[in-house]
């Protein structure tokens, strides 16, 4: 079994990939939820829809988000009568929220409500929210204090971040699955996802960097930068913002207390062997440009995961 960390779009072309190399029941994958957000009054769960249809073969390819070919018919009556519209949900997205809003309503939790939804796309793999708890992401910027997408689609991630925290993560609880997946894993992956706002909420919600730290099961991430920038979207902002330097480095510091290998682009691999890394560097081709780079990339987080005899847990003391 393979558990999966991972968000946003670079993610959800990660998942793609391993869908392609590995049987679905073999995957676990422990999503973020920090960009969920209520909209037109339906709960939109992002990063677990993106990962469902990445699964379901149905995600679209223009966008990297939402339902392949859908239409927005819903989103130009909602414009004419005078609702914000910037955050776009397609006719066919929409029957999703509106699966899941009936579903809380009623007392279900967000892990049985995407239990729910992704059985009724066929998807086997099993997809877990990191929590079932309200974790929000806030981006401070200095047009002050944003919702994740008020940051990333509203303002198109223009505005310089100051700090990015996570709200609600402190009285979180992984959701149930997630820290068993973690533990009893024959390899654990990060996908190239945002360290910060798409990776980052998962490690705050409390008991899952410990679950990292402590299983025997390697622990193996793709990176999200390649040379001193992101290969997509804000990350490296919010690495600066953080702190980090945008930079194998950087992503490695962001992962330090579990990282066992970290795969990178071939001209960063001599790079980050000056730097003091503590996880092994692997070169790959991590730009995901078709579906058969995405199974390559999916084949080479694998084996890399593979060739690492798992250093004792206590090494890293
Ligand atoms: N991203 C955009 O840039 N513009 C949108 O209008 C938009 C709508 C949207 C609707 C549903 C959904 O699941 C994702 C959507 N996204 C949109 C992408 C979303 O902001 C990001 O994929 C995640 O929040 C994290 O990367």
């Amino acid at each position: 079994m393979i558990a999966v960390l991972t968000g946003g779009t670079g993610g959800a072309k990660f998942v793609q990939g391993l869908s392609h190399v590995l049987p679905p029941e073999a995957l676990v994958l422990i999503v973020n939820t920090g960009d969920d957000l209520v909209w037109w009054g339906l709960r939109v769960s992002p990063d677990l829809d993106s990962i469902a249809y990445a699964l379901a073969g149905m995600l679209s390819r223009e966008r990297g988000w939402g339902v392949d070919g859908d239409t927005f018919q819903c989103r130009d009556a909602m414009a004419l009568l005078g609702e914000p519209a910037w955050f776009q949900l397609g006719d066919r997205d929409i029957a999703t929220h509106l699966v899941r809003t009936r579903l809380l309503n009623e007392g279900h939790t967000l892990t049985e409500a995407t239990r729910q939804i992704v059985r009724g796309l066929e998807v086997r793999s099993t997809v877990l929210p990191m929590s079932d708890a309200k974790v929000e992401t806030r981006v401070l910027t200095d047009q002050g204090e944003l919702s994740f997408q008020e940051y990333f689609v509203r303002e198109r991630f223009r505005p310089s971040v100051e700090a990015v925290r996570f709200a609600g993560a402190e009285s979180a609880q992984p959701a149930p699955g997630v820290l068993e997946a973690i533990r009893s894993a024959d390899v654990v992956l990060i996908a190239p996802s945002n360290p910060i706002t798409s990776i980052g909420p998962i490690l705050a919600v409390p008991g899952i960097v410990d679950a990292l730290r402590e299983t025997a099961t390697p622990v193996v991430a793709v990176s999200p930068i390649v040379g001193n920038a992101a290969v997509s979207g804000p990350a490296g902002n919010l690495m600066r913002a953080q702190g980090l330097s945008v930079s194998i480095g950087g992503v490695a510091q962001a992962y330090h207390d579990f990282l066992d290998a970290l795969l990178v682009a071939p001209e960063d691999a001599a790079a980050a062997g000056e730097q003091e890394i503590e996880a092994r560097v692997h070169a790959a081709n991590i730009l995901m440009r078709g579906d058969e780079d995405k199974a390559a990339l999916a084949r080479e987080a694998l084996d890399a995961a593979r060739s690492i005899k798992r250093r004792a847990s206590v090494a890293r003391v």
